[in-house]
């Protein structure tokens, strides 16, 4: 497989190749490096971006003086590696003054603090020249039910996100915001859980047009869901603004293996989607930002593999879409496609300027029992697109 090319845009958080195997129940397993040496390392790799958290390269409490000078080494060192920082979020999470949430606490000063955080890393991140700002509330949720007003706390949800989309707005700031969804852990339960929670969010803020979605495929996968499909309706909806791509296997902990280390076959139709768009509107919608990686090399690994596992996400994405190219070129897949009739649903099912009672009117001698007989072949589109992948 081919080397990455910056034009891949290719990027990766910093906590990801930054983790040091801590977890519940272990302490750390690898050295921590400083902040630059991980970026340049990436830029050798090829990765074209990277992103990170504002106490990923700065401790929580740092003073001004401190966090300026940490900051501008990091960005010197992102220059020289001709590194692109294209997204920046904050940690709300980490810090146990957050441990019931930073937008959603019960505790109001809490809050205050944690929009206060929120703000100044807009400021940081518009200052860098991200064009994304993320936010996972991790510790927005619960673990028992009468411990949190829902009602309230959507109210909360709502407030706090309109207050950073507004600044943004009202600093001219060239950002947007990509919230995160995420069915549990830390909390026992995330607010927020899915795509399709945050779709519903968004709808209701005052400042939605610039806030849209950062889902990644193991969190949507935690909750049994289907990543691929989460996606296509971002998209479809004009809100995929990031992406979190890496692996999971089934409903567990948030495992952040290596991209396709996890469903190898739905990561197959992820890049299909993302490289290829829907094959019934080739001029439909296309996302075009940051193929971004949010994993964690395992903690059995060194340094050794932890670089060897961010070279393994990008060339599992560049093996899987060269194979989503060569399916889709494929006059079987083409046919085997015409034959399940995967086209044909992008035919609206009224005429034009049909009505519904011209529908209701309409007798087309349609007989369901004849129509029932039709096979779709789904199977042996299925099996095609397994060939391609195992081929
Ligand atoms: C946790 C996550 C987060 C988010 C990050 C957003 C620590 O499961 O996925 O990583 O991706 O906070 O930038
Ligand atoms: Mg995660
Ligand atoms: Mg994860
Ligand atoms: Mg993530």
């Amino acid at each position: 497989v081919r080397q990455p090319t910056p034009e891949d845009k290719f990027s990766f958080g910093l906590w990801t190749v930054g983790w040091t195997g801590i977890d519940p129940f272990g302490s750390a397993s690898r050295p921590a490096l400083d902040p630059w040496e991980y970026a340049e390392r990436l830029a050798e790799l090829g990765a074209w971006g990277v992103t990170f958290h504002d106490n990923d390269v700065f401790p929580f409490d740092a003073d001004e003086v401190t966090k300026d000078k940490i900051v501008r080494r990091f960005k010197e060192a992102t220059e020289r590696a001709g590194l692109v920082i294209e997204m920046v979020t904050t940690n709300t999470f980490t810090h146990p003054v957050f441990k019931d949430g930073g937008l959603t606490s019960n505790d109001r000063d809490v809050r205050r603090f944690g929009l206060r955080k929120l703000l100044r890393a807009v400021d940081l991140a518009a200052d860098l020249g991200a064009t994304t700002f993320v936010m996972w509330g991790g510790r927005e949720g619960s673990e028992y039910d009468g411990s949190k007003d829902v009602y309230a706390a959507m109210e909360r949800y709502k407030e706090g996100l309109d207050a950073v989309a507004g600044y943004i707005k009202s600093q001219g700031y060239d950002l947007r915001i990509g919230l995160e969804p995420k069915p549990n852990e830390p909390r026992g339960d995330i607010f927020l859980p899915t795509v399709g929670h945050a779709l519903a969010l968004i709808a209701e803020l005052e400042h939605g047009d610039i806030v849209g979605l950062n889902p990644e495929t193991g969190h949507e996968q935690m909750a049994g869901l289907n990543y691929t499909h989460a996606l296509g309706q971002a998209l479809w909806s004009g809100k995929l603004f990031h992406i979190d791509l890496n692996g999971q296997r089934g409903l567990k902990y948030d495992q952040d293996l290596v991209f396709g280390h996890g469903d190898l076959t739905s990561a197959f139709f992820t890049v299909d989607l993302l490289d290829n768009g829907f094959p019934g509107y080739p001029d439909g919608p296309r996302y075009t930002g940051p193929r971004h990686f949010d994993y964690k090399p395992s903690r059995t690994e060194h340094m050794d593999g932890v670089w060897a596992s961010a070279r393994a996400c990008m060339s599992t994405y560049l093996m899987l879409a060269e194979k989503a190219k060569a399916f889709r070129a494929d006059p079987r897949v083409q046919e085997a496609m015409a034959y399940a009739g995967v086209l044909d649903l992008a035919q609206p099912t009224l005429g034009a300027g049909e009505t519904v009672e011209d529908l209701l009117a309409a007798d087309e001698g349609f007989d369901p029992e004849s129509a029932a007989e039709r096979d779709y072949g789904f199977v042996q589109l299925q099996q095609l697109a397994l060939e391609h992948l195992i081929g």
